[in-house]
């Protein structure tokens, strides 16, 4: 089995049910196993400012499909949610970044991991330690990233409306 970290982001609509969707997506996979769920956090935007603060959140989970038909799952999940493509780090109903695949790296055209940008951003390596302490990583700034919710389950992130 490959186990993976996954972002999630979103800071437009019904930000928590465009995570919680996601989320419904990825799990009802028949190849993927979603394990492990952060807390909700919301950040202050990073890249392009001039936008709503974002809900962002990590899973952890487990499947035996490569990581490019990983990547294709996240971004169909995007097209799903209608996620739309304007301006460069710029406002999204859903993002989808794979961060870690197993101990792989890797550096092709369409995929490259462990995510590029994931170690100066705090928005993912914060909920990334809560999920897995363990990882060896510089401790992030916590300057705006405010816990928004916690669940002890999957299950009760998904059951909630
Ligand atoms: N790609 C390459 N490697 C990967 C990977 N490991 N996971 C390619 C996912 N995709 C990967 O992504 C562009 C291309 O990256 C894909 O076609 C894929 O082949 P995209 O999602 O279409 O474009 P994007 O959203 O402009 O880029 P990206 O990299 O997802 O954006 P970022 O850099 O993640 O920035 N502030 C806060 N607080 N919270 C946020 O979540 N997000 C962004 C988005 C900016 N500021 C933010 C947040
Ligand atoms: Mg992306």
């Amino acid at each position: 089995m490959n186990k993976s970290y996954v972002s999630l982001g979103s800071n437009m609509g019904d930000r928590v049910g465009m995570l919680r969707e996601a989320i419904r997506l990825l799990k009802k996979h028949p190849a993927i196993d979603v394990l492990k769920i952060s807390s909700l956090y919301e950040t202050d935007p990073v890249g392009f400012t001039e936008q709503d603060a974002f809900m962002n959140m990590v899973v952890y989970l487990q499947t035996n499909l490569s990581a490019f038909k990983l990547l294709e799952i996240c971004q169909d999940i995007e097209r799903k949610l209608d996620r739309k493509r304007e301006i460069r780090w710029g406002p999204r109903t859903i993002d989808l970044d794979i961060l870690l695949y197993n101990q792989d790296v890797l550096e092709t055209e369409n995929l490259v991991i462990p995510h590029p940008r994931m170690h100066e951003r705090a928005f993912v390596l914060v909920p990334l330690l809560e999920l897995d302490p363990g990882q060896d990583f510089v401790e992030p700034q916590r300057e705006g990233i405010e816990i928004w919710k916690t669940y002890n389950s999957v299950e009760s992130f998904l059951l909630e409306e």
